[in-house]
């Protein structure tokens, strides 16, 4: 008979949902940024305006509890900050919950960019810091719409770090929407890791990566000292080195194992305890949570990643059926800046891609002859359902954002969304 407690009760993803936020625990930060949530809420909710919490960026694997540290991933922001300036144009207001220093709405335009914010800039005749005239007009647009939407107060920046913090911080703030109703849209653009090593199994400080310290430890031990000492009960055998020596020192006594296999490209292959294997969890996937019980009233856009394009609309399928929640926006690693394709239940697969003339950015603006093929089978606009050949991508950002076609297509989602929960609900207005 098995000796641990079953919760017989509680929803399977409910008990998930319990185990890991009591285990993992929430960022410092978590009690301002749910106070500053919740009056921002307050304030567009008695507006009657719309909210969208837009999640962007990528979330951080630590290693280490003191973090030294961390496995990452690919992601800017880009899409994430572009979105959140087209929301904002389309009148709502923006909770932008995004990982620390990653690319954010308006800034974005003069940071991480290859254009340093300092060339935009000189010095004047009075010894005043001016802009560059070149730049004078885009930079006054965006300024403007930047001091606009804080003046209104419209956009609320949050940031994070971990995977943990954001699944906390995600949790806390879509709670807090319910009020607003099916006013409330999550658009979820961050890049969330699939994988973390779970608190009882993270080393508390820096992996070491030799044994050398080992003897001056006491209390808790690292993964790597762990790893030393289960490897030291194992087969000499294992590990695949051959007539290597495990541990610290050979079977016979001979000298550690450091100075036999000091130089990583000999052969026979390093030794297990030099590695640092990295044993990983599957984060629980929390999306249904989300529908069910986080903001069940609202709508929720999750998005896609693949790099095969073959697996692109079969997986945001199956995240749609599974999850039962609205839009899958699907996008390809390689051509998520020109296409993307909106998967929702009933619905046909929508590609939206960036017209062939805005494809490549130019000085003039002209229309570049990029896509020859894709020209032949395709309108531009989102005639074909095949993904596009990354071959016929110019390098570099298309002229047009991507984003400006996306949040309106979305738009329209949401204000059907709004009409069907307000007819359910007998006629009680949502709008902006
Ligand atoms: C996305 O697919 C975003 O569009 C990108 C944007 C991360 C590709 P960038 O920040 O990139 O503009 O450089 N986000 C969702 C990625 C994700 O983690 N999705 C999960 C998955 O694919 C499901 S929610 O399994």
């Amino acid at each position: 008979m098995s000796s641990h407690t079953t919760n017989t009760t509680a929803p399977l993803h409910q008990v998930d949902e319990n185990a890991y936020f009591n285990s993992n625990p929430p960022p410092k930060a978590l009690p301002q940024h749910i106070a500053a949530a919740e009056s921002f809420i307050n304030q567009h909710a008695a507006a009657n305006r719309r909210v969208v919490l837009i999640t962007s960026g990528g979330t951080t694997v630590p290693l280490e509890k003191q973090t030294v540290r961390f496995i990452d991933n690919f992601s800017a922001g880009t899409r994430g900050a572009t979105s959140a300036e087209y929301f904002l144009e389309a009148g709502y207001a923006v909770i932008f919950l995004h990982r620390q220093f990653s690319l954010l709405p308006y800034s974005r335009h003069y940071s991480h960019s290859t254009d340093c914010f300092l060339d935009f800039l000189y010095e004047g005749a009075d010894g005043s810091v001016v802009a560059n005239p070149a730049h004078q007009e885009k930079m006054m647009r965006v300024l403007r719409k930047y001091t606009d939407a804080k003046r209104r107060n419209t956009l609320l920046m949050l940031p994070f770090v971990t995977i943990t913090d954001y699944l906390h911080e995600l949790r806390a703030v879509a709670q807090l929407m319910r009020p607003l109703g099916p006013n409330g849209l999550l658009y979820l653009a961050a890049a969330v890791s699939d994988f973390f090593v779970p608190p009882e199994r993270m080393a508390e400080h820096k992996i070491q990566s030799t044994d050398a310290t080992d003897k001056l430890r006491q209390g808790p031990t690292t993964m790597r000292q762990e790893k030393r000492e289960q490897q030291q009960q194992q087969q000499p055998s294992e590990g695949g080195g051959g007539n290597q020596k495990q541990n610290g020192s050979g079977k016979d006594g001979a000298q550690p194992e450091e100075e036999t296999f000091d130089n990583f490209d000999s052969s026979p292959a390093v030794p297990r305890s030099k590695r640092l294997i990295v044993d990983l969890d599957p984060v629980p996937k929390f999306l249904k949570n989300l529908v069910d019980g986080w903001a069940p009233e609202g709508m929720i856009v999750s998005f896609k990643l693949e790099t095969d394009p073959g697996l692109l609309v079969h997986k945001a399928r199956y995240s749609l059926d599974r999850y039962q929640h609205h839009l899958v926006v699907g996008n390809l690693l390689s051509t998520r800046k020109w296409e993307v394709v909106f998967v929702g239940a009933g619905r046909d697969d929508r590609w939206i891609r960036v017209p062939i003339n805005r494809r490549k950015k130019t000085i003039s603006g002209a229309e570049e002859l990029v896509g020859a093929a894709e020209r032949d089978r395709s309108t531009g606009g989102g005639g074909s359902n095949r993904p596009l050949d990354p071959a016929t991508l110019p390098e570099g950002e298309p002229e047009m954002e991507i984003e400006s076609l996306i949040i309106p297509a979305v738009e329209e989602w949401h204000s059907k969304h709004v009409e069907s929960a307000t007819t359910r609900n007998g006629g009680a207005s949502a709008s902006r």
